[in-house]
């Protein structure tokens, strides 16, 4: 096991994410501080969403029929569905399949919803558990077989500007939900042989793990209209005429859990931003015989009125060694921790600790401004948590000029490597035989300068790295 891995999955088990226990492979257990974590996280996405989109719920399992009639979309996930095959001890007549996506779920829905072009465009998601029979070793958060907290949108357009339009407004929506949770990203196109089983093109978010590997942690399809034939989408134009659909779909998974873990974490453990943090500020009473009920009385007020002004706040008024009480909530990845004694209250003063710098200061007590400044200090956290993780991870994008020098770097510094690429398909599988690691996409045009791999004039910048 890596270092990483091994941190990943200590930090995981000690801070009460996830038990991964739970005696089916790639099936775990959310615990009450990660339950939380995904909480809000989803808090964060829907109040996005929901501004042009409308959420749905459909049902977990799809007729094998239904799941079939896409040909080339059913090819990429027949190894890895999950089957219902009996009710009791009766066989089904029709196999059901535990959802792996739910296009075949949704579509042929849609084709009973879709009329007019004035219904449209029509932008619903659900967030839902999907399983997968992945073959690939299975990590927790990373790679499950039930994936638990799968945000799926589905969006239907009149034409495929609208369907293009609408991937940039999802890629626009997705880095705006990495910004809010400091993970630095970089969008690029999937390769054709990579690219989701149905759709025209695929664009996908990467960020990097503390190992040096990607993790895809979002991806954004344009399906263009091989849906829309295949469950007959269509709608009505002004004209009267019956035109097909076309489509785009997008999703996250349990995977940004992974990342805010992986990305802001330390060798204390948890380092959470405070958006997603189940307590944005603790209060460790230091308690001495001496003053014991005022200090207590004082913290309690203090916890109050943060609590009335919508700050998740915890007082841990229990009877332990304060040392013990600090290593549990850095471990936990609390962003702010206050610790209040008597002679701190006589002065006016308590002493802060930012979780995400670990420094220590002795900050001036004003009831009138304490509410404001400790939300610009939580406000200065996010923000800290979100440079630092961008400045490591652009550290982490370096170019190379051949192959061997793509070899070198990745042996040797990780992450990931940018270099210019013709775009052909058999030169970039060449490129992936040789390096032994995965193209990730293409990021930009490229206007002048050579294919590292043949030579022939390159189309774009792509990246390589090794992934999750
Ligand atoms: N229907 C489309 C859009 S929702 C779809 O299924 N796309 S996907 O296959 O690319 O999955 C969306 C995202 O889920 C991926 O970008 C990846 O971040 C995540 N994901 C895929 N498989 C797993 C898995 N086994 N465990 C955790 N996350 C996964
Ligand atoms: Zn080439």
């Amino acid at each position: 096991m890596s270092e990483f891995s091994e941190w990943f999955h200590n930090i995981l088990e000690e801070a009460q994410i996830i038990d991964t226990r739970y005696p089916i492979k790639g099936m775990h257990v959310w615990q009450p501080q990660g339950f939380k974590i995904r909480k809000y996280a989803l808090k964060l996405l829907r109040e996005l969403l929901d501004e042009d989109h409308e959420e749905v719920l459909f049902p977990l399992l799809i007729p094998e029929d239904e799941l079939a009639k896409e040909a080339i979309h059913v090819k990429g996930f027949e190894e890895e569905v999950y089957w219902v095959t009996h009710g009791g001890l009766t066989p089904l007549n029709k196999k059901l399949a535990l959802r792996p996506t739910s296009e075949t779920a949704m579509y042929p829905m849609f084709n009973l919803w879709v009329r007019s072009h004035t219904d449209l465009p029509m932008k619903l998601y659900q967030i839902v558990n999907t399983f997968r029979y992945e073959t690939k070793h299975t990590r927790p958060l990373i790679r499950v077989r039930e994936i638990t907290t799968f945000k799926e949108a589905h969006t239907i357009h009149v034409d495929y500007e609208g369907a293009q339009k609408q991937v940039e407004n999802a890629i626009e929506l997705y880095s705006n939900f990495f910004d809010y949770l400091g993970i630095p990203f970089v969008v690029t196109r999937r390769p054709d042989w990579d690219k989701f089983p149905g759709a025209d093109y695929t664009m996908a978010f990467d960020t990097l793990m503390p190992d040096g590997k990607t993790l895809q942690i979002g991806t954004v399809h344009n399906l263009g209209q091989t849906f829309a034939h295949t469950f007959d989408i269509t709608y009505e134009t002004a004209e009267g005429e019956h035109e097909h659909v076309y489509q785009t779909c997008y999703g996250l998974s349990d995977r940004v859990i992974a990342s805010i873990i992986g990305i802001h974490g330390d060798s204390s453990g948890l380092v959470l931003p405070p958006s997603v943090a189940p307590y944005q500020v603790v209060i460790v009473p230091v308690l001495f015989k001496k003053g014991a009920q005022t200090v207590l009385d004082f913290c309690n007020h203090l916890k109050n009125m943060l609590k009335d002004n919508g700050i998740r706040v915890h007082l841990d008024d229990r009877d332990l060694r304060a040392g013990k009480k600090y290593y549990e909530w850095e471990m936990r990845g609390v962003p702010l921790r206050l610790e209040i004694g008597l002679r701190d209250i006589e002065n006016k003063k308590i002493v802060l600790l930012r979780r995400d710098t670990m420094d220590k200061e002795t900050f001036d007590y004003q009831e009138e401004t304490i509410i404001t400044d400790l939300n610009k200090i939580l406000n200065g956290i996010t923000q800290n948590l979100k440079t630092m993780a961008w400045e490591k991870f652009n550290s982490d994008i370096r170019p190379a000029t051949s192959l061997q020098d793509a070899l070198d770097i990745l042996k040797e510094d990780k992450g990931i490597v940018s270099f210019d690429w013709c775009g052909d398909e058999s030169c970039g599988r060449e490129i992936e035989e040789i390096v032994k690691v995965d193209i990730l996409g293409v990021s930009e045009e490229v206007h002048e300068g050579k294919c590292i791999n043949c030579g022939s004039p390159a189309k774009s910048r792509a990246l390589l790295a090794k992934t999750y």
